[in-house]
């Protein structure tokens, strides 16, 4: 990163190397990760850690580790300027984190809505305590590396406020130790919803067994064009006003991509067919996937490459990580 960086409002954020990229995580993390990037000093990690909470295959964890660091840079990441690394790269993740779990009470955790949904999914005897501490490490993730803001989707607002609790918490006990990350989560594009079911979030993990619920990065463009054309609407047959979920999806989709406000998008296809949205939402995202693949292809063609780069940022970031992990240490007295 070049040294002026230095001066910036640092960023942090990551996303978990789980399952295929989606449009929800295009539009609400990567993209204004990518646009922004000169605005800050910016670290972003893949999160390995948190992908062990669904126990994955362990090949299949190391794939989608490296295709995720390909997606970072394909979407526009540059490493020149931004981190990139894998979090389990960085002991000081896991040390940190239990530090963290000691200040946190259980009332907190409990309250975490993605926790809630994964444990009524899974039942209180299956779901694994990596999923109930998870906020944590995430806090930890933030604070090793006194972010300033935190760029995400709505969904991880929670997540946020809890990081911000347990700083605040951390601080008042133990002076001022690390910094209070707030979160920057951008007017449109921050909770893209099923294409399939708009009453519900579009989620990667839901995408695997009902392929239609998602645009994924990697689709080709007559997969996506495909999926558009049957999103859910409603019986009307164009689009009036008060617009149901799933035409506010549509149109929230198309404002993003095509850099307009939602009402600037409403009034554009009001009284049009959904036919014709649909293939104007269809066009704007087939736009915008095609370099991304096309460069994504080109990285991966280079897989040694990828991995110098999550080595080198890695030997980089460890030094800001460690440094920040002693001063805790130091403050709960383990040093
Ligand atoms: N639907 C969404 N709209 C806008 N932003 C979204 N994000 C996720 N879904 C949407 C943002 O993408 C980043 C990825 O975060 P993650 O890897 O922690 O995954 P997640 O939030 O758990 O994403 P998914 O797709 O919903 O995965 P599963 O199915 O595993 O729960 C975050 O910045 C997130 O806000």
């Amino acid at each position: 990163m070049s040294p002026s960086a230095a001066s910036r409002p640092r960023v942090l954020s990551g996303i978990q190397p789980d399952f295929g990229l989606h449009l929800g995580n295009y539009l609400g993390a990567l993209r204004n990760w990518a646009r922004d990037q000169d605005r800050y000093e910016n670290y972003f990690c893949i999160v390995d850690l948190h992908a062990l909470t669904r126990h994955p295959d362990p090949e299949r964890l190391r794939a989608l580790t490296l295709e995720l660091a390909a997606m970072y840079i394909a979407c526009g990441l540059d490493p020149a300027r931004c981190e990139i690394f894998v979090q389990s790269h960085v002991t000081a993740h896991s040390q940190l984190c239990w530090i963290l779990e000691t200040l946190t009470p259980m009332g907190w955790l409990e309250r975490m809505t993605q926790f809630k949904a994964r444990s009524e999914a899974q039942g209180a005897e299956r779901v694994n305590t990596g999923v109930f501490t998870y906020p944590v490490l995430m806090a930890a993730d933030i604070l090793l590396y006194d972010a300033d803001f935190v760029p995400v989707g709505e969904d991880q607002r929670q997540h946020i406020e809890l990081s911000r609790d347990l700083a605040q918490r951390l601080n008042s006990q133990r002076g001022d130790i690390v910094r209070v990350p707030a979160p920057l989560i951008s007017a449109v594009g921050a909770r893209v919803m099923g294409l399939d079911t708009p009453e519900e979030k579009m989620s990667k993990s839901v995408a695997v067994d009902r392929p239609g619920h998602a645009v994924l990065l990697l689709d080709p463009p007559d997969v996506i064009r495909r999926k558009i054309a049957r999103a859910t609407t409603d019986t009307e047959p164009a689009v009036h006003k008060p617009v149901g979920a799933g035409v506010a999806n549509l149109l929230e989709i198309y404002a993003a991509l095509r850099e307009v406000s939602t009402d600037g998008a409403l009034a554009e296809f009001e009284g049009r067919r959904y036919s014709e949205l649909k293939g104007a939402v269809a066009d704007a995202v087939v736009d915008a996937m095609v370099p991304i693949q096309a460069r994504y292809a080109e990285l991966r063609a280079d897989d040694d490459g990828l991995r110098r780069v999550l080595a080198q940022s890695a030997a980089r970031v460890r030094l800001v990580a460690d440094a920040t992990l002693l001063r805790v240490q130091e403050a709960v007295g383990l040093r």
